[in-house]
């Protein structure tokens, strides 16, 4: 059966298909493209948004970039033509739209259309999934959700009486003019390091509150000559080489981050340089210089930010926020800034995700719940016990701190496709991974991930659920992952098969 794309804003009669696939970012987009290469499987995507593109549609901030090298943040299957070393914003969503209209898959969406409900249903065998546009019954469920797709908004009283323009980084409103305004922006993370020097130069005066102060590290980013980009294109395995180079450069990277965090050292000492070479100011040398060991929290890529905080109309705030009044914002310290504009740029829910509130497994207890009570755990990071045939794409212990999502999503996908096939060839009905081997995978996991700067390096970040376990993060190396990931290990999960024909 084929779905064909249309905007979906009525309801209509309910459809079925082999898999149901939720959003199109990266990974949704990825999966529909997987799915359409296999063909044997009906399929559609349900996608909130208006098209494809996920978290990279919905972050359209000043300055929205990619802080992963550029060779290596496109499919292996669709390597892209960057303009660049590290993309930005309106580059990377373009290259997923050509990528989708490229696949023919862009006819398997359902766009305007919100996932409100999926709930297993045990007797049917299959997903019943209600969305804006109506039910959808599937017998698998991929989720393509991605892990920074909810907005977190900051609990400060008062914050709602705020009367000027008021929106989240990941919402950035376009209409309004920020230009000559006195603006302020909460939080100091990728988002707002980015945002803060793009609109610093327009805005009449910008104060930025920060709760923790980052580690910012040099971009090395630049603007690919013609003949480098006429290369890439025309010199067979020239592109591959390249990404290979920087996939190997990054790699690296683990061996700092998860194994031995002390020679995490030099990379801190070229940050603390940074904070020297670019800010004249003692005072503000002394705030944004960090109180735990760097890539605890996300490492940050500027050239720009730290020469930003330095400009006269750009003050750095550090007393943290008690209030938020009308055209104001008052600090511990008694202080009150006017204000026509604020910018939250807190970060998003990710071990607690709202999307999980909506997704009920075979006991009719939903991700949430479960989540709530164990933590955010899966198996391989792919599925979850007590959810029988989803997928849960970009899930548990998937996230990297320094390379690309992309090479994890793709492993993901080899594991979706190889369990697929087997499905088809052992007439499976329905798997669903055992509790023990999800336990087992996860106490293995937690050991890892325990002597990694991410527990060890002294800060609270959101890779950590609230039982302050990590639930987010990949501790080895990318390859490990994907090697873990080749083949779908049936062994490992209760089946069923399908029922007889009577004929
Ligand atoms: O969000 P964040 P983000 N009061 O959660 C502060 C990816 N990304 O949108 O550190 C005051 O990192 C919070 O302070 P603290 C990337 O994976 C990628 O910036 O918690 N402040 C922090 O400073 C990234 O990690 C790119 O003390 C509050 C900030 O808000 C992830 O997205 C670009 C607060 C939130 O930082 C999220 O980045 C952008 C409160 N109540 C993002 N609550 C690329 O380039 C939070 N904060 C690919």
């Amino acid at each position: 059966m084929t779905v064909r794309s249309e905007d979906s804003g009525t309801k209509t009669a309910a459809r079925h298909v082999d898999v149901a696939v939720i959003g199109s970012g990266f990974s949704g987009l990825g999966a529909a493209i997987k799915l359409k290469e296999l063909g044997t499987h009906s399929f559609v995507v349900l996608e909130r948004g208006s098209e494809v593109g996920g978290t990279w549609r919905d972050n359209t901030y000043p300055g929205a970039a990619c802080d992963v090298p550029s060779q290596l943040y496109s499919y292996s299957f669709a390597l892209g033509d960057w303009s660049r070393s590290f993309s930005r914003q309106p580059e990377i969503q373009a290259y997923l739209r050509k990528v989708a209209e490229d696949a023919g898959v862009v006819e398997n969406h359902l766009f305007g259309c919100e996932v409100q409900e999926a709930r297993w249903d045990t007797a049917s065998g299959q997903w019943v999934i209600e969305t804006s546009a109506g039910r959808v019954t599937a017998r698998f469920l991929v989720s393509g959700v991605g892990a920074l797709c909810e907005p977190a908004l900051p609990a400060i009283p008062g914050i709602e009486s705020f009367t000027g323009q008021m929106f989240h980084s990941a919402r950035w409103d376009h209409s309004s003019d920020l230009k000559g305004k006195r603006v302020a922006i909460i939080g100091t993370g990728a988002s707002a390091i980015q945002i803060v020097p793009s609109i610093a130069p327009e805005v009449a005066q910008l104060d930025v509150y920060q709760r923790t102060a980052p580690w910012v590290l040099p971009r090395f980013d630049r603007p690919y000559f013609g003949i480098e980009r006429w290369a890439f294109r025309n010199i067979p395995g020239l592109q591959r080489l390249a990404r290979a180079g920087v996939y190997a450069a990054r790699e690296t990277q683990v061996v700092g981050l998860a194994k031995a965090p002390k020679l995490m050292a030099g990379l801190q000492a070229l940050a603390q340089g940074m904070i020297f070479a670019q800010i004249r100011d003692p005072e503000l040398r002394k705030k944004v210089t960090p109180d735990f060991r760097i890539g605890c929290k996300r490492m940050l890529i500027s050239n720009a930010y730290y020469p930003a905080l330095d400009r006269d109309n750009v003050d750095l705030v550090t007393d943290g926020i008690t209030e938020v009044r009308e055209n104001s914002i008052v600090t511990a310290d008694g202080t009150e800034r006017e204000i026509d504009a604020l910018i939250i740029a807190t970060g998003f829910h990710v071990t607690d995700s709202p999307t999980f509130k909506g997704i009920y497994g075979r006991e009719g207890r939903s991700l949430a719940e479960v989540f709530d009570e164990s933590g955010m755990q899966g198996y391989k990071g792919t599925t979850v016990a007590g959810f029988p045939n989803l997928f849960f794409l970009v899930g548990p212990n998937t996230g990297l701190g320094h390379t690309s999502m992309v090479f994890m999503i793709e492993s993901q996908l080899n594991y979706v496709v190889d369990a697929l096939k087997t499905i088809e060839r052992d007439n499976i009905a329905t798997f669903e991974v055992h509790k023990e081997a999800q336990a087992a995978f996860n106490s293995e996991l937690q050991a890892q991930l325990a002597p990694t700067v991410w527990m060890t390096g002294g800060c609270a970040s959101w890779y950590l659920d609230k039982h302050g376990n990590n639930t987010t993060l990949w501790p080895g190396f990318t390859f490990s992952f994907r090697n873990m990931l080749k083949k779908f290990d049936a062994e490992n999960y209760g089946i069923t098969v399908m029922a007889e024909n009577p004929d």
